[in-house]
């Protein structure tokens, strides 16, 4: 057995490729911003003539923005998202790891940031600890704390559907920071965005959209408040001195807005409903922000699993553990962007529900153009799966 997992880490072990941008943000805090439910086309979008996001187009101005990346998460949601991004390894085909692999040895982010730089890591997150079996899995991971909804004040009046709303919990996040350690490699996780997309009136910076869907009409709210929540805690860490020696990577976790009611953005956006506009639907935006760095929009594909690479690689990490994804800067466009259920991308095809697309010719085409990256995406999904069923990273010293 502890040879079948020799092989199979052999196989997986980063390498990297060197890129100007290496080691750029290198012994820097490292903030990370999961944006609950947010969708790549709501960057630089105007709905009635406003901007969805101005916060995140400014930024965007000055950060590297990848703006072909794909939501990879499965049954898992936001920790799907979480797990890929400390792990570099695939959510699983049913279930949610987090639920349900919190027994197993991982190496995440956290280990590896504390072996190589001796980093203090923390996640924030204004909803119950065990919600996703987060508590346990954080354990797992090697996070050093949880502040979840205990550690927050939380009110009838500062809440809005799960919990705290993302003004007051940034805003009391920044007060905990204060006394963490540092180096820290600190995650937030957003709420307010989240499905059905409830605000209070007082809280809407945005008309509700007018399209026929309401889901897609409050989406625009609760996603303007985000936006300005997020504005607000970059203020907050500029007054503090937190900003300046930070790196930020800012992601959305998955889709807002589920197919059934993707008309609705369909029609805001004016695209036709087809498979492939559907699978640009499932672009979410991924912002990496070093303080005083130039602004460089990255159009090339990728998915949530390559941010764990990304960013080791800017801050100067050749990190060998094993991991599924690729650095960004480096990651070549014909390799397949994965989902979980084997469908994938490339810069020329597109396999969605199992039929073979042309991107060039924006059509059908004959299945034989995707077999070939069909047996990557097998070979790749399952390694992971090895990884994960045969608990294999316990092998590693
Ligand atoms: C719950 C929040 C939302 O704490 O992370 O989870 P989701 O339903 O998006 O997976
Ligand atoms: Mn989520």
């Amino acid at each position: 057995e502890s040879k079948d997992a020799a092989k199979i880490i052999e196989n997986t072990q980063a390498s990297d490729t060197d890129s100007d941008s290496f080691g750029i943000a290198e012994g820097k805090n490292v903030i990370l911003i999961s944006m609950e439910s947010t969708q790549g086309f709501v960057i630089n979008q105007k709905v009635n003539g406003e901007e969805l996001t101005p916060f995140l187009n400014s930024l965007i101005d000055e950060s590297y923005y990848f703006s072909s990346i794909y939501d990879q998460t499965a049954q898992g949601k936001t920790s799907d998202s979480e797990f890929m991004i400390d792990t570099g390894l695939y959510p699983m085909e049913s279930g949610a790891v987090f639920v349900r692999k919190t027994e197993n040895t991982f190496i995440g982010l956290p280990h590896i940031l504390k072996q190589e730089g001796d980093y203090y890591s923390a996640v924030f997150h204004g909803n119950d600890p065990t919600f996703w079996n987060r508590e346990n899995m954080y354990e797992s991971l090697g996070y050093d704390h949880f502040y979840a909804k205990e550690s927050y004040k939380v009110t009838e009046e500062n809440s809005v559907n799960y919990g705290i709303k993302d003004v007051p919990f940034f805003e009391q996040s920044v007060s905990i920071m204060e006394e963490l350690p540092q180096p820290y490699y600190a995650r937030f996780i957003t709420l307010t965005n989240h499905f059905p997309f409830l605000l209070e009136q007082e809280d809407q910076f945005i008309d509700e959209a007018e399209t026929e869907e309401g889901v897609v009409n409050r989406y625009i709210t609760t996603i303007r408040y985000q936006d300005e929540a997020i504005r607000l805690f970059f203020e907050q860490l500029k007054e503090k001195g937190l900003y300046e020696n930070t790196i930020f990577v800012l992601y959305g976790d998955h889709y807002g807005i589920s197919e059934k009611y993707d008309h609705g953005v369909m029609d805001l956006l004016n695209m036709k409903t087809s498979a492939l506009n559907r699978m640009k639907l499932k672009q979410v935006p991924l912002i990496i922000h070093v303080p005083g760095q130039e602004g460089k929009t990255f159009t090339r594909n990728g998915g949530e699993i390559d941010i764990r690479p990304t960013l080791l690689h800017l801050m100067g990490i050749h990190s060998e553990e094993p991991s599924l994804g690729k650095n960004l800067f480096a990651r070549s466009n014909d390799h397949p962007v994965i989902f979980r259920n084997g469908d994938f991308v490339t810069d020329k095809y597109l396999l969605k529900d199992k039929r073979c697309y042309s991107l060039e010719k924006e059509e059908l085409t004959d299945a034989h153009h995707c077999e070939p990256t069909e047996e990557i995406v097998r070979e790749e999904l399952e390694m992971s799966d090895e990884i994960i069923y045969g608990d294999l990273l316990r092998f590693i010293e």
